[in-house]
């Protein structure tokens, strides 16, 4: 298993260097929508395509699939079900703001529980490209460099004493129990909140906190993607000791119904989450 995970690892880090290289030319929305009803850069598409035809090329990979594709994609054999969001918060493009690629390793065909991953990484288009990995119950922070990953942080641990917060949707549509909440939160903690999924957790697990893209009036299962966004990033801090939530209980036990279904998404310190939990119960 761990062979054909590092070759996972190994093919989304080379693949960084092409995707962010293109990214300055596909800046402008084509007049396509992916499944989730949201307008599809042509970043967006490019990443998928060098995406699917680099994990599929991979023995150990069985399907494909994306937030920016309806259905899975096949190959004739292979044992994982990659799962990926291609390029996380790419509306931060135009304004040239962080983004980056998830990517869930499932071993059951898609849409899956958390339960089933095996591993999942992101990789953050910052001032530098990083990638942190996880497997094993373990994390590991490394830089790209060339397209090679290099570890800097082995055992990456979510900070005991959380500092940051950043939460999404508007205010009004939160629920008054979050926003209670909130305030709550306001208080102590200082707001990170950057507009790309992978940007916001990154800053929870370098300094502590709480990222939520919580239930919305008129959006009771928020925005974000179960089986691209949620269970990769939930495996990851949960990993680096942190919690994740829809609210109840860890996104990796949400029931998977639908390739696309969304899921309120909830992840930072444990004491934290928990404190969240008790909130909206
Ligand atoms: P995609 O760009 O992959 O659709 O990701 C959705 C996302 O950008 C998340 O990365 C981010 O957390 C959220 O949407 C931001 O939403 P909003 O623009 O409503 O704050």
């Amino acid at each position: 298993m761990a062979d054909a995970i590092t070759a996972v690892f190994d093919t989304v880090a080379a693949t960084a260097p092409d995707i962010r290289a293109g990214l300055s030319g596909r800046r402008s929305y084509g007049d396509t929508e992916n499944p989730s009803g949201e307008r599809q850069l042509a970043a967006d598409e490019y990443a998928d395509e060098l995406l699917e035809r680099r994990l599929l090329a991979l023995d150990s990979v069985a399907s494909y699939a994306s937030e920016e594709r309806a259905g899975v994609t096949e190959s004739d054999g292979g044992t994982y079900h990659v799962a990926c969001d291609p390029l996380d918060g790419s509306s931060n493009l135009r304004s040239n703001n962080a983004m980056g690629t998830i990517v869930g390793v499932y071993d059951e065909p898609l849409p899956a529980s958390g339960r089933s991953l095996v591993a999942s990484a992101f990789v953050l288009f910052g001032p530098i490209t990083t990638m942190v990995t996880a497997r094993e119950e373990t994390a590991t922070e490394s830089v790209i460099e060339d397209g090679q990953r290099r570890a800097v942080t082995e055992d990456l641990r979510i900070p005991e004493d959380p500092t940051v917060y950043g939460f999404g949707g508007r205010v009004p549509d939160w629920s008054a129990a979050f926003t209670e909440f909130a305030r709550d939160i306001e208080q102590t903690l200082k707001l990170r909140y950057g507009g790309a999924m992978i940007g916001d957790v990154n800053q929870v697990l370098t300094y502590g906190g709480l990222f939520a893209y919580p239930a919305l009036d008129g959006a009771p299962d928020g925005k974000l993607r179960l089986q691209f966004e949620g269970n990769p990033i939930a495996f990851i801090v949960e990993a680096a000791g942190g919690r994740s939530s829809d609210g109840s209980r860890s996104l990796l036990d949400v029931p998977a119904d639908g390739l696309h279904q969304r899921v309120p998404v909830h992840l930072g310190n444990e004491t934290l989450v928990d404190r969240l939990e008790a909130a909206l119960a």
